[in-house]
Formats: C-alpha cells, sequence, structure tokens
C-alpha cells in the first residue's frame, strides 16, 4: 500500500476533483496502480465543465439515472462517441477509447452516492430573477391575449408564441434544458410556467413576452399543475421524492412536502394534475398504492362527510395544504379527469387495464377494460349518442379505445396505422386528431368523425418525419400540427377543410398550448 493520497469517489467536488486528476496523473506517471480511466475521473475532466461537478446540471442537463432512463442499452454511449445535433454536447469519440466511454456510460448510470438536499432554502438558492423584466401594464402585443400559442421547441430549448389569428410567431424565448409537459398558464392567461425534466420552472409574461425568473423546484421532476386560484403551482419530483408548491407570484417556496405512503414507503410522484373544482392538486404516485389529494383552498370541502381517510392518520387540518391519502388495489401510473374532476380513471402499471376512482368518496368504483398501456393523460372527452364518451391512445397498439363515461365500458376501439401519443378536439369540431407516434406510420396523422368514429382523412405532412400533436386555436378553426424534427414545422390546417394553410419553420416542436383552450378546460385538449 502506500501514503499517497488516493481518489475520494464518494465525495469529491469540484477542487478535490481537480486535486484527484493532478493525484492520478502522479500515480501515473509513478507507474502507480491507478487505472488511468477512473469514471469519476473521467468526468471531471470531460463532462463536469457543463454538467455539474455533482452531476447535478448546468450548462448541460443532469446527468444521473432519473434523467437518462430513456438513453437506454447503448444510446447513452452513442450520445458521447457522436454528440448532440443543434446542442452544445460535442462527440468524443476522436478523444475518448470505446472502453473509457463506456465506463463513462456506466458511471452516469449509477445512482448519485447521495440523495442531494433539495428543501426550501436550496430551491430558493437557485432562484434567478431576469433583471431585464420590468412589469407592463397591459400586452405589449396587438394579438389576442387569449388566442395566443406557446409551442415548446425541445430541438433547441426554446418557445415561440404565435397569434392565433394571424399565425404569425410574435416572440421567441429560451427555456430551461429538456422542457417535459405542457406549459401552465394562470387563469387569466397572463402568465404561462414552463418545467424541464431537470426541475426548473420558468415564469413567462406573456403581455410583453419576457422570461421573469426561473427557479430548480427539484433534482428530476415530472410536471407542474397550477391552482385553481393562480396561487400556486405544484411540481411533481422523482428526485427527491416530493411534491414542491411554489408561489406563482415570485417562485417562493410555499412548501415541500415529502411523499411516504402510508405503509411508510417513500414514492416518487408520477405526475400532478390541478383538480380546481375541489381545490386541490391530485397526485399520482410511482411506488406506493395511493392516489394523494393536496388541498389548497382556504376551506377545503369534503372534510366534513368523507370519513375513510380522517380516520386515517393525522391530517393537520390547520396546516396548509392538507394531504388525503387514497388507498387502491394497485398503483396507478396515468391519469384521466371528468370534466367535474369527480372521477379519475387511471392506467395500471403493467399496462394491461385500469380503474375508475371516485374522488368524492375515496374508492375505486369501476374496472377499465384498457389493455395495451392506454396514455390516459391524452385522453379527451366529447358528447356522442346522448352520453359523454372519453378517447385514449394506447402506446403498444396502433388502437384508439373510446369509453362511455357514465357506464366506463368500451363501446369501440378504432384501428390506427400505429401506437399513438397524443389526441385533440375542440367543441367546435367535428373530428378528434390522432398521431401516430411509433413504427413505420409515425409521419402520418388520422382525423376521426366523433360520431360515426370513422377515420376520414389520413395526412401525411412530411413522408418520413414523425407528425405528432395537435392544438385548436380558441375558435376551433385551426388545428396546428407538429413536425417532430430539428428541421421541423408547425403545420396549420383548416381545420374544417383540412387543407393546409401555413408552415411555419420550428425547431423539434413538440407540444403547443393554447391559452383559451387551457384556461377554460377545452374538453378537447389537455388540462
Ligand atoms: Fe410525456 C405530458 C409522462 C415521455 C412529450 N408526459 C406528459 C404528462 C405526463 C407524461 C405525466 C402530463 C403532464 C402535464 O402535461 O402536465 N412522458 C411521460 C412518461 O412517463 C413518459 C412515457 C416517459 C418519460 O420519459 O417520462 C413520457 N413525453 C415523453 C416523451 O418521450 C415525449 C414524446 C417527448 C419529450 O418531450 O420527452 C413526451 N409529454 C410530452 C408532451 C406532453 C407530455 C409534449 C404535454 C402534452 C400536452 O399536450 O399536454
Amino acid at each position: 500500500d502506500t501514503d499517497m493520497p488516493r481518489l475520494e469517489v464518494t465525495t469529491f467536488k469540484g477542487k478535490n476533483m481537480i486535486r484527484s486528476i493532478v493525484f492520478s496523473s502522479v500515480f501515473c506517471a509513478l507507474g502507480s496502480v491507478v487505472a488511468a480511466a477512473e469514471p469519476e475521473v473521467l468526468f471531471a475532466t470531460h463532462c463536469a465543465v457543463c454538467h455539474g461537478d455533482d452531476r447535478l446540471g448546468g450548462l448541460g442537463p443532469a446527468l444521473i439515472p432519473e434523467s437518462l432512463r430513456r438513453l437506454k442499452g447503448d444510446k447513452l454511449e452513442a450520445v458521447i462517441t457522436h454528440g448532440r445535433d443543434a446542442t452544445q454536447m460535442p462527440a468524443f469519440g476522436d478523444q475518448l477509447s470505446t472502453e473509457d466511454i463506456a465506463t463513462l456510460a456506466a458511471f452516469l448510470h449509477e445512482p448519485l452516492p447521495e440523495i442531494p438536499v433539495w428543501d426550501a432554502a436550496k430551491i430558493e438558492s437557485t432562484l434567478i430573477v431576469n433583471e431585464d423584466y420590468t412589469a407592463p401594464t397591459g400586452p405589449e402585443h396587438k394579438a389576442d391575449p387569449l388566442n395566443l400559442f406557446v409551442v415548446v421547441e425541445t430541438g433547441d430549448h426554446h418557445i415561440s408564441v404565435l397569434d392565433g389569428d394571424t399565425m404569425e410567431v410574435l416572440n421567441r424565448l429560451p427555456t430551461p434544458l429538456a422542457v417535459h409537459g405542457g406549459p401552465k398558464f394562470s387563469p387569466d392567461g397572463r402568465y404561462v410556467f414552463v418545467m424541464s425534466r431537470d426541475g426548473w420552472v420558468q415564469k413567462v409574461d406573456l403581455w410583453n413576452m419576457s422570461e421573469v425568473a426561473r427557479v430548480r423546484a427539484g433534482v428530476n421532476s415530472r410536471n407542474i399543475a397550477m391552482s385553481g386560484d393562480g396561487k400556486w403551482l405544484a411540481v411533481a419530483n422523482y428526485l427527491p421524492m416530493t411534491l414542491t408548491i411554489l408561489s406563482t407570484e415570485d417562485l417562493s417556496v410555499a412548501e415541500v412536502k415529502d411523499i411516504v405512503g402510508k405503509n411508510g414507503e417513500a414514492s416518487r410522484v408520477s405526475a400532478v394534475y390541478q383538480a380546481p373544482p375541489r381545490e386541490s392538486f391530485v397526485l399520482a404516485l410511482k411506488d406506493v398504492p395511493e392516489i394523494w389529494e393536496v388541498f389548497y383552498g382556504e376551506d377545503p370541502p369534503f372534510y366534513g362527510f368523507v370519513h375513510d381517510f380522517r380516520d386515517e392518520g393525522p391530517l393537520g387540518y390547520d396546516e396548509p395544504f392538507p394531504v388525503r391519502q387514497i388507498t387502491l388495489p394497485d398503483v396507478l401510473d396515468d391519469f384521466f379527469f371528468s370534466q367535474d374532476y369527480e372521477y379519475v380513471m387511471g392506467a395500471s402499471r403493467d399496462g394491461q387495464g385500469g380503474q375508475v376512482v371516485d374522488l368524492v368518496i375515496g374508492h375505486k368504483i369501476a374496472d377499465l377494460d384498457l389493455p395495451g398501456m392506454p396514455h390516459l393523460g391524452s385522453g379527451i372527452t366529447w358528447e356522442r349518442d346522448g352520453t359523454t364518451v372519453m378517447a385514449t391512445p394506447h402506446l403498444r397498439d396502433g388502437v384508439l379505445s373510446v369509453i362511455d363515461m357514465e357506464n366506463w365500458e368500451t363501446v369501440d376501439q378504432i384501428t390506427t396505422e400505429g401506437p399513438g401519443f397524443f389526441l385533440r378536439s375542440h367543441e367546435n369540431s367535428n373530428y378528434l386528431w390522432a398521431d401516430v407516434f411509433f413504427g413505420p406510420n409515425r409521419d402520418v396523422m388520422h382525423v376521426i368523425d366523433k360520431q360515426s368514429l370513422e377515420i376520414v382523412k389520413t395526412l401525411r405532412p412530411a413522408p418520413g418525419k414523425t407528425a405528432a400533436h395537435v392544438e385548436f386555436d380558441r375558435y376551433g378553426k385551426y388545428a396546428l400540427v407538429s413536425l417532430w424534427d430539428q428541421d421541423g414545422a408547425v403545420i396549420v390546417y383548416d381545420a374544417a377543410t383540412l387543407e393546409e394553410i401555413k408552415r411555419l419553420p420550428m425547431v423539434k416542436p413538440s407540444g403547443k398550448y393554447n391559452v383559451f383552450n387551457k384556461i377554460t378546460f377545452s374538453a378537447g385538449t389537455s388540462h
């Protein structure tokens, strides 16, 4: 053995790391036993400057298993070798051996040695206020403020603000890296909040289309939800296993709730949803069979007569944001709510079905016959044959299920050219638009009659390029489709004639969100 300093692999940070590299080099020069390609050293030398000494992100995204889950197999090695187009991620294929790249990739898939503390003080320390922002006294553009679209361009991490009448791009702003899920609007439509997978929440004022501030509410986050009164923004986190509640006013922290099931097990939050009529946020938990309801109203409803949860432990009604924990027979991943927010439909984790839970009584009331991994989060409802029906795509099967919301039975299954991801319609449109997101036909978009459930047209806007995610303008006159490509576009269609009207070049536009449809909770869009 030797008295010489060793690499501290679990506690290294900044300067320690640099020291470690120096020591390693010394070891090597002296013919020491320390391997040249220690993963920590590789990381410090090549990655830390952009991704942070602690792997929690910086100029580049966090490099932790929770963020890299989608880079399965050798995909991460491929990114390290070849870099990423249209980003600042360089190719390391010329500098590192195949073996070093494999070592590095394996290291990045390892969990962090310790889960970082991400409490209120830490979150607030990340706040970045835009010094150039001055609050305007009214909209500083001529467009209808309620007919704006926010388009998320994931290809180069921007949002574009689009005038929904003229279909002109009014402004383009940088966002945090890797935005996921739908941005959420304040109830008056003035502000929009955007979230990234690394937990950054950005507040943008649409009156002058400027960033107000951003804060990192989690280390790895899932999505955000706006309270019905517009005061709070809830952030669902995987890492740490918490729900962060921010004040929408200044992004200060109102609460960080640890998520621990009745069995004492901590759980990640798959997603948080708003349930405005109930003055609550509803949480889907990833690791325990429970739904949580977190109330934000002054006088939380349902407390007086729902006894089963009152009996189940301390509720802390005097505390802000009291929690109701509803036990389920199974873990549910993906949710869809009835328009009145009484019923929540949830998909089982095994992808073999689902359940309906009545939030008023706090119990499962029906099973859903939905094999093939339904993507309930993309569901939409409309009126058909005197009843409300809901349609959902399936991530594994080329089929859309249509469910009667009164008896929860599947009334039809529409066969498509492949599994889809998103569905959209509008109260003023006779059609629903369903993308094919997976497989050889992912460049097609089906337009389906809401009454006959027949496909009336299959569009192929750019052969070979994924066409996905539709959103209507506030009047249901236009349907906007994303060409999900670096060299992509948002394509504007006449929603009645289905003719293309305009193509707006965009950089991998994922979702687009119309202010009016969102703040009025249009049945044809996501909430
Ligand atoms: Fe999403 C919304 C979960 C992968 C693009 N996605 C959502 C929501 C959830 C969710 C819970 C609803 C949140 C909201 O809007 O408030 N997504 C998941 C997953 O569990 C999954 C399958 C795996 C994961 O990596 O997290 C997943 N999602 C993807 C993608 O690979 C997509 C296609 C590309 C991307 O950006 O990562 C993707 N998800 C989206 C988009 C929305 C979304 C564009 C918003 C839809 C909307 O119109 O509201």
